[in-house]
């Protein structure tokens, strides 16, 4: 295939790489992709934690095209289309009770920066409007705008542009704890490091937080399963100081632990849910933010008429992306994928943890459809060259799955069946055992 590939700056990308040894896939169906080669590649990170009905899904595709050719776009400000409120209709339904309102944005990193102005506008609208501060934590990951990259903890990226984040954001700790390695499914040491949040509370008072964001499972960080109660105390601790407690549930969202999100997994009620990716199953993009209704009735009980939140994207609830989002959801209710991730977590979980003992293997940690394997790092080499190895040679083989710092992260499409499920681990596993020691 002829292709020009200087054009393209790919985003998170060694550009110089790629363009020396390109990858290119050029169809997908269910769960593989084509290459330009020709060759049949199993998707095992559901492409970028996206994809959990599969690719080339016939409801999907089908609605995509009919919606192109019968309302191609209209805006959401002050005007509507019926499809994007049918969709947030049918998200709240799938929301923890008591979360019945949606705001549309594109992205997930849009949808934390709504997420944050939602937060800081519900306080000041009840008097509370010393609340702009904001909590993170070590090696969660929100997105790369301005406000994902404060609140989030990859150092890479944040070190270039550590002058122009976002003031008042402090950090809890990351919850990966030695003692914790190779604990299937929530580990069972780390509780306490939620009671950092009291610590920052007492030094900064209550009265400035505004928002406690995680991500339930951090996944880009490395895939980091929360130890057991961790957050049903963060819970317990926003409560009583009135502060917004905001899962990120980009990744844990649409069936990834089982459940339509990890609130649910865990039974816990945050105040705010931001999602994106797998609402259109990848699709087509859309994220948004689902909101808990007195915060909402916060907004819109106003005694002054008017917009009541100045906030808005000119493609928020785009008429493409609600179509192919209606789809996807339909797709998962009809096909029962919630469920069958859930049923299918041991099996991921043996196969995790069927890594165990080979050369490297540091850690194997799992929990619902989501996975990784960390390696030892290569004595003197760049952060994560053993993964990022171990990735390419995957390829090679056949087998997609993600490098994400030292480790090896596995988020399959919801459609996964044992046979991929043996077919990756089975790959991984040949390619960790024929790695040089070191
Ligand atoms: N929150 C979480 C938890 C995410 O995983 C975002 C927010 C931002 O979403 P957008 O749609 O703005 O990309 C994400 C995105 C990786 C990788 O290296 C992960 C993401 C994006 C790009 C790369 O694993 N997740």
């Amino acid at each position: 295939m002829k292709l020009n590939l200087e054009a393209y700056w790919m985003p998170f990308t060694d550009n110089r790489r790629f363009k020396a040894r390109p990858k290119l896939v050029i169809a997908a169906k269910d769960m593989h992709f084509t290459t330009a080669e020709g060759r049949q590649v199993l998707d095992g990170l559901a492409t970028l934690w996206c994809v959990n009905a599969g690719h080339g899904r016939p409801r999907i595709v089908e609605a995509i095209r009919r919606q192109a050719g019968e309302l191609d776009f209209a805006a959401s400000f002050s005007l509507g289309h019926p499809l994007a409120f049918r969709i947030a209709e049918r998200i709240a339904a799938l929301a923890p009770k008591g979360m019945g309102h949606v705001f549309f944005t594109n992205s997930g990193s849009e949808a934390i920066d709504t997420a944050l102005k939602i937060a800081i506008g519900y306080h000041r609208l009840r008097g509370e409007g010393t609340r702009t501060r904001f909590v993170g934590r070590e090696r969660s990951y929100h997105g790369v705008n301005l406000a994902g990259i404060s609140l989030g903890g990859v150092p890479a990226n944040r070190k270039a542009y550590s002058g122009a984040l976002l003031p008042g954001v402090d950090h809890l700790r990351h919850t990966h704890l030695p003692e914790n390695h190779f604990s299937r499914g929530e580990p069972g040491h780390g509780v306490e490091l939620a009671d950092e949040l009291e610590r920052i509370v007492t030094l900064h008072d209550a009265s400035n937080i505004a928002a406690v964001v995680v991500d339930p499972v951090s996944a880009s960080g490395g895939v980091l399963i929360p130890p057991k109660g961790y957050l049903a105390r963060l819970r317990e601790i926003c409560t009583r100081h009135g502060i917004l407690l905001v899962f990120d549930e980009v990744i844990t969202g649409w069936g990834r632990l089982g459940t339509a999100f990890a609130a649910q997994h865990f039974g816990i009620q945050p105040d705010l849910i931001t999602f994106a990716k797998g609402v259109t199953s990848g699709a087509v993009p859309l994220g948004g933010v689902i909101v808990k209704d007195s915060i909402y009735e916060t907004f819109t009980s106003g005694k002054t008429a008017g917009i009541e939140f100045f906030h808005g994207y000119t493609y928020s609830g785009h008429p493409l992306a609600c179509a192919a989002g209606l789809a996807a959801l339909e797709t998962y209710e009809e096909e029962g994928l919630f469920a069958k991730a859930g049923m299918l977590a041991k099996e991921f979980e043996n196969g995790v943890h069927s890594l165990k003992g080979l050369p490297n293997v540091v850690d194997c940690r799992n929990l619902g459809l989501i996975g990784a394997v960390e390696l030892a790092p290569r004595p003197g080499a760049a952060y994560g060259a053993r993964a990022a190895e171990a990735f390419e040679t995957c390829w090679d083989k056949g087998v997609f799955v993600r490098p994400v710092g030292d480790s090896l992260a596995f988020c399959p499409p919801l459609i996964a069946e044992k046979k991929h499920l043996d077919e990756m681990f089975g790959v991984v596993a040949e390619v960790l055992k024929s790695s040089p020691p070191s």
